[in-house]
């Protein structure tokens, strides 16, 4: 295939409900798409999961759209390419910038599934038909969030994570997990916590949690492997891994038992394959987490969502908890707590031009 040119969409898109975290609240999901299209006229997507504001990673949208026109592009531009592993050969020389190479590496690989006429899901390896999935709840008084979890357990997910800072912890998980004592209930602090919290953090093993995701700071592995060794609960890992040479110093020096496996964040499907290659073989539980990507970014999560040993419920909830509206045509729906996994050649989604045109505030278009 040939690559002969690339567009990137700004978008723009109101998130349902607002979102908060120990680090910021989201109203609006901006983000870029980009779109790579071949010299015989098929395209492929992808999306940019940096945000507007480097809360999560250094990484922004900006600092991604800037290396994708100034570094990868020129790279593959004009390029005969034909698998993703050759794609990401030509990306070799370029340290970090991993959620920029993971657009193009998700649009490529969107584009090679239809190439080789298989679902992206069974090309991967998948075996399942639906995926039993989890929903991320942002965070909230006591009172709301124990509506909320009734609310989402009655749809039917099977696994709830709630974000927690200090001061809006212990408490509010004392209350869900008497509401829900059989519930799978996790926590989620994006860093909020250091090792002179230790006491604090201690206290959450009385409540049967399947795990604490990023208690402390995201280049942290040190203090994480201290505290690993204090609690019964699992930490899992997020902000710390984007790479699977991050994931080896936390196996090796004890800071998780659990990786939080994002394609945006550790460079693409590619590398996320690999990571979750290397957690089945050593013992370290691994599942798909999110970002609020459009249904585009959720396709992918879901292809590797399900994928054999991916066994704990991923944070891809259905579009409708997302987005008033979805720019693919037709968005996930839950079924018995299960997303279906797409039986269609190529990524699982198809783009409705007329919503991205909507929730587009411009385009630029690279040949
Ligand atoms: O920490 O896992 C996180 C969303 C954006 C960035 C980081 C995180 C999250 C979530 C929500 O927790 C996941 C989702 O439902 O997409
Ligand atoms: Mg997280």
């Amino acid at each position: 295939m040939k690559l002969e040119q690339l567009e990137v969409y700004r978008m723009a898109m109101p998130l349902a409900q607002s979102f908060s975290n120990s680090q910021t609240t989201i109203k609006t999901r901006v983000f870029d798409l980009v779109k790579l299209t071949t010299s015989t006229g098929a395209s492929g997507w992808g999306e940019t999961v940096a945000f507007e504001t480097p809360w999560y990673t250094t990484e922004t949208i900006e600092s991604c759209r800037h290396s994708i026109e100034h570094y990868l592009w020129p790279l593959i531009r004009g390029q005969e390419i034909t698998t993703p592993k050759q794609l990401i050969q030509l990306f070799g020389q370029v340290k970090g910038h991993q959620m920029a190479q993971a657009a193009i590496e998700t649009a490529f690989w969107g584009l090679y599934s239809k190439e080789v006429g298989m679902p992206l899901n069974r090309l991967l390896g998948s075996v399942n038909d639906e995926v039993a999935v989890g929903v991320s709840l942002g965070l909230d008084t006591a009172e709301k969030l124990l509506q909320k979890v009734a609310e989402v357990v009655a749809k039917g997910y099977t696994r709830v994570k709630i974000k927690i800072k200090p001061g809006q912890d212990i408490e509010t998980v004392r209350l869900i997990r008497q509401q829900f004592p059989k519930l799978k209930l996790m926590v989620d602090a994006n860093g909020a916590y250091t090792l002179s919290d230790l006491d604090l953090l201690v206290q959450l093993d009385a409540y049967q949690l399947e795990m604490i995701e990023q208690p402390l700071g995201d280049d942290d592995f040190i203090d994480h492997a201290t505290l690993q060794k204090r609690l019964q609960t699992k930490i899992c890992l997020d902000e710390n891994i984007h790479s699977l040479e991050d994931v080896k110093v936390a196996q090796a020096l004890g800071s998780a038992r659990a990786i939080n496996v994002k394609w945006g964040r550790v460079g693409g499907i590619t590398k996320a394959l690999d990571i979750i290659a290397y957690c089945q073989a050593n013992d370290l539980l691994v599942w798909c987490g999110g970002m609020f990507e459009s249904g585009v970014g959720r396709a992918y999560n879901l292809a590797l969502a399900s994928l054999p040993g991916m066994d704990f419920p991923g944070d891809i909830s259905e579009a409708r908890r997302y987005w008033q509206e979805d720019i693919v045509k037709q968005p996930q729906l839950l079924r018995d707590g299960k997303l279906i996994v797409s039986e269609g050649v190529g990524p699982g989604f198809e783009v409705d031009s007329q919503l991205v045109r909507k929730y587009c505030l411009k385009k630029e278009r690279f040949i």
